[in-house]
C-alpha cells in the first residue's frame, strides 16, 4: 500500500509509528521499504554505480561485484565517537565514552533534523541469526544510504520475511542511521557522502536503540554488526542470561567422524578470520574445519546444560590487506563473486588488489584515493582498512548447521592474543572462574619488544573492550554468574601462536598448522589426552603436540613455545594491575583472587 511513507511492506503498529516519526525528523524525499529481493539488490547496485559510488567490476573476473571508494576521513570504525548513554555513568563503566541520555537525545534530535533532505530514507528489516531462531533477534535500521541497504543485505537476514517474524511484537532494536549530508534542492551528490565535522556513533542500552550519524563507513553504519550484535545484545545477554561475544565459531570433525565447535575471541591483528576458515596441513587432511561465524557469536544455555551458539550475521566483512592464497585461500574464495570491495585498489582489467594479495604488485594499478600508482611510489595501493562484504553462501568451508535455529553445542573456549613474549602456545584454564580471569587479562604485545623482553601489554579483556555496552567490571560478573546457568560449561583455554625466540623469529608456524593445537583442545575435551599441571593452567608437554610434517621445526622450538617463562609471568601479574586498577570500583574479587593463586604457584 501506497501512502506517505511509501510504498510499504509491513503493517506492525510499532515499526509503522517508529518510521512515521523519524521521517518526520529527517525529512527524506521518500521512503524505500526494502524486500531484500535479488531484483531490489541488482537495482540498488545499479543505482549506486550511476551516481558513482560503485564500479562494476570486471564480470568475467568478479561477477556480480562492486568497488567503492570511501571518503579519506571515513575509512575505520570511529571509537572516540562511540557512545554508550546508559541513565547512570556507572552503568557505563570507566572503559566507555558515556553521555547523559536526555542531552545525547537533544544533540542527536538537532543533527537528524532535515538531515535526509534530498535523500530517500531504506527500511531496512533485518534479522540478526536464523529468522525464527529463539536465540535470534530483530532489528530495524533506517538509513539514507542505499550502500548501506546494500551491505546488510549481505551482512544480516534482510527483507520481507522478517515483518512476518516480528507479526505485531515490538521488541524490535530500531537502528536510525544517517550520513548526515542533506542536499539542498539541485544540489549534486558526491560519490561518498558523509559528514566530516560530526560523527555519532550512540547506544541507548535501557531503550535499545541506536543513533548513527556522520559515517558511511563499516561498523559505524552497519548497524546489526557492532552496535546491535555486541554493544546492545550484551546488554540484553547480561539482562536476560546468555552471551553476546566477539568470537568466532568453527566447527572441527575428526577423522572418526566426531564434531566439536569451538568459539574464540582473539584481539584485532590476531588472524581471527584466518582460524574460522582454517585449512588443517597434509598430515591432518583428514581432519575437517568448517565456519559457522568469524566475528560474532550469540551463546545460549540449552536445555541438556551445554552452551548452543548461533553466528548472528550471515556474511563477511572481511579485512583485505594481507589476505592472500597463502594466508586465507577460503577468504579469497568467499570474495569471488557477488561481493563489495570497499577501499582496495582497481587494476586495469577491472579487479581489485590489495597489499599481499600477491607477492608482486601489478605493474600500474588505481589506488583508493583513484590515483595513478605504481610499485615503489611511496604510498599503499589499498587502504590499510579495507574490506570485502561477502555472503556467507560463498564460503566452500561453510558448517551445514549455520541456518540451525538451535544453535551449535560448544565444547570449547579459546582466548588468545599476540604476545611476542611470557605466553605459552597454550594451556587450558583449571575452571571457568579461571577461565574468566584468563579471557579478562588477554592481550597483545603493543610494540615490537626487544627480543625476549616483555614488551607493553594492551590488555583487550575478551576482546570486547570497545564492543561492550556497559561497566567491564559488571561484564566480568556476569561471566561468572553464568556458570551457575550452565551444567556442562565448555572448557577454557589460551592460545598464543606469537611467542618469538631471543632471535625475534616466530617459534610456531601458525596458521593451517594451528590445527594440531586445535586437536589438542578437542583431544583435551574428550579426555583423551594427558596433560600436566603447570602455574598456569594444563599443558601438553613436547610429545602431545603431533609436529610431524612441519617444515623446518623441531622439538627444542615447540619446547620453547611451550616453555613457562616464571620471571616473565610474575612480571605479567604485575602489569595486569594496570587493567585491574582502571577498573576497580567494579572488579569481582574472583579475579584479584585467581591472580593471588597464580602467584602463589609461580
Ligand atoms: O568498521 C570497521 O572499520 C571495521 S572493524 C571490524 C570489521 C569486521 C570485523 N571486526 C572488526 C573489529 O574491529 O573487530
Ligand atoms: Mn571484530
Amino acid at each position: 500500500m501506497t501512502t506517505k511513507l511509501g510504498r510499504k511492506n509491513c503493517d506492525n503498529p510499532a515499526v509503522l509509528a517508529w518510521v512515521e516519526e523519524m521521517a518526520h525528523l529527517c525529512k527524506p524525499d521518500q521512503v524505500f521499504w526494502c524486500d531484500g529481493s535479488q531484483q531490489e539488490y541488482d537495482q540498488l547496485c545499479e543505482q549506486l554505480v550511476d551516481a558513482g559510488t560503485f564500479k562494476r567490476l570486471n564480470p568475467e573476473k568478479r561477477p556480480n561485484s562492486y568497488l567503492a571508494w570511501s571518503d579519506p576521513s571515513d575509512v575505520a570504525r570511529v571509537e572516540d565517537r562511540t557512545f554508550i548513554c546508559s541513565k547512570n555513568r556507572d552503568d557505563a563503566g570507566p572503559t566507555n565514552n558515556w553521555r547523559d541520555p536526555v542531552e545525547m537525545k537533544e544533540t542527536l534530535r538537532g543533527l537528524f533534523a532535515g538531515c535526509m533532505r534530498g535523500r530517500t530514507m531504506y527500511v531496512i528489516p533485518f534479522s540478526m541469526g536464523p529468522i525464527g531462531s529463539p536465540i535470534s533477534h530483530i532489528g530495524v535500521e533506517l538509513s539514507d544510504s542505499p550502500y548501506v541497504a546494500v551491505n546488510m543485505r549481505i551482512m544480516t537476514r534482510m527483507g520481507s520475511a522478517v515483518w512476518t517474524a516480528l507479526g505485531d511484537k515490538t521488541n524490535f532494536v530500531p537502528c536510525i542511521h544517517s550520513v548526515g549530508a542533506p542536499l539542498a534542492p539541485g544540489q549534486k551528490d558526491v560519490s561518498w557522502p558523509c559528514n566530516k565535522e560530526n560523527k555519532y556513533i550512540v547506544h541507548f542500552p535501557e531503550e535499545r536503540s541506536i543513533w548513527s550519524f556522520g559515517s558511511g563507513y563499516g561498523g559505524n553504519a552497519l548497524l546489526g554488526k557492532k552496535c546491535f550484535a555486541l554493544r546492545i545484545a550484551s546488554c540484553m545477554a547480561r539482562d536476560e542470561g546468555w552471551l553476546a561475544e566477539h568470537m568466532l565459531i568453527v566447527g572441527v570433525e575428526s577423522p572418526a567422524g566426531d564434531k566439536s565447535y569451538v568459539a574464540a575471541a582473539f584481539p584485532s591483528a590476531c588472524g581471527k578470520t584466518n582460524f574460522a576458515m582454517l585449512i588443517p596441513p597434509t598430515e591432518f587432511r583428514r581432519w575437517k574445519i568448517t565456519t559457522i561465524g568469524d566475528d560474532i557469536a550469540w551463546l545460549k544455555p540449552g536445555a541438556d546444560g551445554r552452551l548452543y551458539a548461533i553466528n548472528p550475521e550471515s556474511g563477511y566483512f572481511g579485512v583485505a590487506p594481507g589476505t592472500s592464497e597463502k594466508s586465507n585461500p577460503n577468504a579469497l574464495k568467499c570474495a569471488e563473486r557477488n561481493t563489495i570491495f570497499t577501499n582496495c585498489a582497481l587494476t586495469d582489467d577491472g579487479d581489485v588488489w590489495w597489499e599481499g594479495l600477491t607477492d608482486e604488485p601489478p605493474a600500474k594499478l588505481t589506488d583508493w584515493t583513484g590515483k595513478e600508482w605504481t610499485p615503489g611510489c611511496g604510498r599503499p595501493a589499498a587502504h590499510a582498512n579495507a574490506r570485502f562484504t561477502a555472503p556467507m553462501q560463498n564460503n566452500p568451508v561453510l558448517d551445514p548447521a549455520v541456518d540451525d535455529p538451535n544453535g551449535v553445542p560448544i565444547t570449547a573456549i579459546v582466548f588468545g592474543g599476540r604476545r611476542a613474549t611470557t605466553m605459552p602456545l597454550v594451556f587450558q584454564a583449571f575452571n571457568w572462574i579461571h577461565g574468566v580471569y584468563v579471557g579478562a587479562t588477554m592481550g597483545s604485545e603493543m610494540t615490537a619488544a626487544a627480543a625476549g623482553t616483555l614488551g607493553q601489554v594492551r590488555r583487550d579483556p575478551f576482546a570486547m573492550l570497545p564492543f561492550c555496552g556497559y561497566n567491564m567490571g559488571d561484564y566480568f560478573k556476569h561471566w561468572l554468574r553464568m556458570r551457575k546457568h550452565i551444567k556442562r560449561p565448555p572448557k577454557i583455554f589460551h592460545v598464543n601462536w606469537f611467542r618469538k625466540d631471543e632471535n625475534g623469529k616466530f617459534l610456531w608456524p601458525g596458521f593451517g598448522d594451528n590445527m594440531r593445537v586445535l586437536k589438542w583442545i578437542i583431544d583435551r575435551c574428550a579426555g583423551r589426552v594427558y596433560a600436566e599441571e603447570t602455574p598456569l593452567g594444563w599443558m601438553p608437554s613436547a610429545d602431545d603436540i603431533e609436529i610431524h610434517g612441519v617444515e623446518k621445526f623441531d622439538c627444542n622450538q615447540l619446547e620453547k613455545a611451550l616453555a613457562i617463562d616464571v620471571a616473565g609471568w610474575k612480571r605479567e601479574a604485575l602489569l595486569q594491575d594496570e587493567l585491574f586498577i582502571s577498573l576497580h570500583d567494579d572488579l569481582p574479587k574472583e579475579l584479584l583472587f585467581q591472580r593471588e593463586l597464580l602467584i602463589a604457584r609461580l
